[in-house]
């Protein structure tokens, strides 16, 4: 088995320890960052997804496999994005109200960091106020992101975007939005600026509305 189908196996069984080793290890031995993220971590959610629809696992596992993502992903992040320091931007980064999933908003804030911008993250359950108010607050905010995982919390994209109209700084910023029930149209009937399906095109499309 290789490094990283390892890797991917302690993620699914939640064994954070292990991960943090295996990480550790493979990028000492040269594996590719992005190869540990892409195929051994993200896959492994993907992998507990389907088993949790299957109903061959429950919440608690999800949430090991979860925790143990999140130590690997500690390690991981110094070793991506790393190449830009100089701030083209600030954007401010959220999972939406009612939503407690954060590690794909976290690797849109890790690229996002990493492609030149300074990010203030709202983590999850981040309400209409709360975005208004740091856009409000600071008029070198150009981006807004929102995360969703649950179609339930898909409207709460929505309400942001209103709440940012309300408050008259709707065109101060671009909204692009995201997460697995996200699409492309429902960007478009939602009135965001931009959708992307995944964390690295979330950090091209934020630099080509600051280009
Ligand atoms: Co939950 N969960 N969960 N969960 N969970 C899903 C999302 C689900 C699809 C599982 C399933 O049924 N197969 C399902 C949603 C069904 C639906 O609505 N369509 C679900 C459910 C039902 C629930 C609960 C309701 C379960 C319950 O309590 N009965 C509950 C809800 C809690 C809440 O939020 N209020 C719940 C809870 C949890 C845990 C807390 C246990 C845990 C989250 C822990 C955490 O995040 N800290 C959890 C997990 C781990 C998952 C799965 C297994 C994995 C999610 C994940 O981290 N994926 C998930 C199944 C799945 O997605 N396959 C599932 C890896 C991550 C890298 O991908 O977040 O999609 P993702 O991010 C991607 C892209 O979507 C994109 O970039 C990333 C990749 O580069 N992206 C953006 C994300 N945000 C973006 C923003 C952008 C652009 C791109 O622009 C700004």
């Amino acid at each position: 088995m290789s490094k990283v189908q390892e890797i991917c196996q302690a993620v699914e069984s939640g064994k954070a320890k292990l991960v943090v080793e295996l990480v550790e290890g493979a990028l000492a031995e040269g594996v590719n960052p992005m190869e540990i993220l892409n195929d051994g971590m993200v896959g492994a959610m993907t992998n507990i997804g389907e088993k949790f629809r299957r109903n061959e696992i429950f919440v608690p596992e999800m949430l090991v496999a979860a925790r143990a993502m999140k130590k690997g992903l500690e390690i991981l992040k110094p070793h991506i994005g790393e190449e830009n320091r100089v701030s083209i931007g600030k954007a401010v980064i959220g999972t939406v109200e009612g939503d407690l999933h954060d590690i794909g908003k976290n690797l849109v804030v890790m690229m996002v960091e990493g492609a030149g911008f300074e990010v203030i993250d709202l983590g999850v359950d981040a309400t209409p106020a709360k975005f208004v108010e740091v856009v409000k607050a600071d008029p070198e905010v150009k981006i807004v992101g929102l995360s969703a995982l649950l179609t339930t919390t898909m409207p709460a994209m929505k309400r942001i975007i209103d709440a940012l109209a309300e408050a008259g700084v709707r065109d101060q910023v671009k909204v692009l939005v995201g997460g697995a029930p996200v699409t492309d149209s429902y960007a478009k009937e939602i009135g965001a600026d931009g959708y992307s399906e995944d964390a690295a095109g979330a950090a091209d499309l934020a630099k080509s509305f600051v280009a």
